[in-house]
C-alpha cells in the first residue's frame, strides 16, 4: 500500500451526478461528474502500489501496476484456482487504503465463474477513455464488473481473493440488499440483511431525461414534443433493444429511436441506450411521459417494483410528470 495522501473524509466522501440533461448530450459523457464513494478518496503512488491475488489459488501473487500494465492477461490463469465446479466460490475485492463511513475497509465480491468467464469482461482497469484513471475512479487500479451493482467494482484495488463465500465487508452484508417490505428501519432490518442475497445484476431500466418534471413544454406544429433519455439492459442480457414512451400513463405506447455507440455499433451488450422521440401531447396541465426499456432477452420495466428500505435496484417507468404544454 502507498497512499501519499487523502481528499474528503469518511463522514463526507464525495457523492455526486452530473445534470442529467448533460448525461444524455452525448455517447461518451464528457463532464466527469459522476462520483460515488462511501469513504475518502486515496492518492496512491502507483510505481509502489501492489494488488495482491489470494485464497484458493496455487500461487499467490504480488503484482505490481507495472505487471499488469505489462501482462495482465495471462495473471488470473497463472494464479491457479484451485476451488472446483459446484464449490460455489467467489472473488473478494478489497480495498484497504482508507476507512469507509460503515466498515474500516471498502470490499464486495462476485461470483468466481462470473469472474473468471472470458465473455463477462470482469477487468482490472488502469485507464478510462483512454487516459490513467483519475484519483477518484480508483487510480491506478479498480475493477470493472459489467452489468453487475457498481458497489461490486471496487477502486484502489488491493486484494484479490478465491474464497468459498461472499466478502464480508459491510456492503456486501449490510447494504446493496433489496430487503422485504416488512423490514421499515435500521431495527427491523437487523433480522433481515443475512435472508436476502447481496445484489448483483442491475435490473433493466430507463430514464427521461428530457423534459424535466414540472417543465413547460411548447409543443410542435406537428402536436408532439421532443423527448430524449437513457436506457440500460439487464445484467448480461444487452443490449436494450426497444424502448417505448407513452403520454398517456401507459394506454398507449410508441416505439423511440434508439441511439447506440457512433463506430462501434455492434458491441453494444454491456452499453447505455441514448433515445430519443417525438410523442403527441394535448396541450394543458398537468401532462406526464413515461418511459419503458425492454433487453435482448426480452426482460421489461414494471411500471414500478416493490418498495426496500434501501431503496436500491428501483427501475420503475421513467417519467417526467406536472408538464404544463402549451
Ligand atoms: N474502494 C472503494 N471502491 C468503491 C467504492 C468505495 O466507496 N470505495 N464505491 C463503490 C460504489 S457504491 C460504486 S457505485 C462505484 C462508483 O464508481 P465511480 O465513482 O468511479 O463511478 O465504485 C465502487 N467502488
Ligand atoms: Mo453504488
Amino acid at each position: 500500500m502507498a497512499t501519499v495522501g487523502y481528499e474528503y473524509s469518511a463522514e463526507e466522501p464525495l457523492n455526486r451526478e452530473p445534470p442529467v440533461e448533460d448525461l444524455v448530450s452525448s455517447f461518451f459523457t464528457e463532464s466527469d461528474g459522476y462520483d460515488r464513494n462511501h469513504g475518502p478518496i486515496p492518492h496512491i503512488d502507483a510505481s509502489e502500489h501492489i494488488v495482491r491475488v489470494d485464497g484458493a489459488v496455487e500461487n499467490i501473487l504480488e503484482l505490481s501496476v507495472d505487471q499488469l500494465h505489462k501482462d495482465f492477461a495471462q495473471h488470473e490463469v497463472k494464479a491457479g484456482v484451485t476451488v472446483s465446479d459446484g464449490q460455489n466460490a467467489h472473488v473478494a475485492f478489497a480495498c484497504f487504503q482508507t476507512p469507509c463511513q460503515e466498515d474500516s475497509w471498502y470490499g464486495g465480491s462476485i461470483e468466481l465463474e462470473r469472474a473468471m468467464r472470458e465473455d463477462a469482461d470482469v477487468v482490472l482497469a488502469l485507464e478510462m477513455n483512454g487516459n490513467p484513471l483519475s484519483p477518484n475512479h480508483g487510480y491506478p487500479v479498480r475493477v470493472v464488473a459489467p452489468g453487475i451493482a457498481g458497489a461490486r467494482s471496487v477502486k484502489w484495488l488491493d486484494r484479490i481473493t478465491v474464497q468459498l463465500h461472499e466478502s464480508a465487508n459491510f456492503y456486501q452484508q449490510h447494504d446493496y440488499k433489496v430487503l422485504p417490505p416488512e423490514a421499515v428501519d435500521g431495527e427491523s432490518a437487523k433480522q433481515y440483511w443475512h435472508t436476502v442475497p447481496a445484489i448483483q445484476d442491475m435490473p433493466v431500466n430507463s430514464v427521461v431525461a428530457v423534459p424535466k418534471s414540472g417543465d413547460t413544454v411548447a409543443v410542435s406544429p406537428d402536436g408532439t414534443i421532443p423527448v430524449k433519455g437513457y436506457a440500460l439492459p439487464s445484467g448480461e442480457n444487452g443490449p436494450v433493444t426497444k424502448v417505448e414512451v407513452s403520454s398517456d400513463e401507459g394506454k398507449t405506447w410508441n416505439e423511440a429511436d434508439l441511439i447506440s455507440h457512433p463506430e462501434d455499433r455492434e458491441n453494444t451488450k454491456w452499453a447505455w441506450t441514448l433515445w430519443r422521440a417525438a410523442v403527441k401531447v394535448e396541450p394543458g396541465h398537468p401532462r406526464s411521459v413515461w418511459s419503458r426499456a425492454a433487453d435482448k432477452s426480452g426482460n421489461v420495466q414494471p411500471s414500478c417494483p416493490q418498495w426496500n428500505l434501501r431503496g436500491v435496484v428501483y427501475n420503475g417507468y421513467g417519467e417526467a410528470k406536472d408538464l404544463t404544454v402549451v
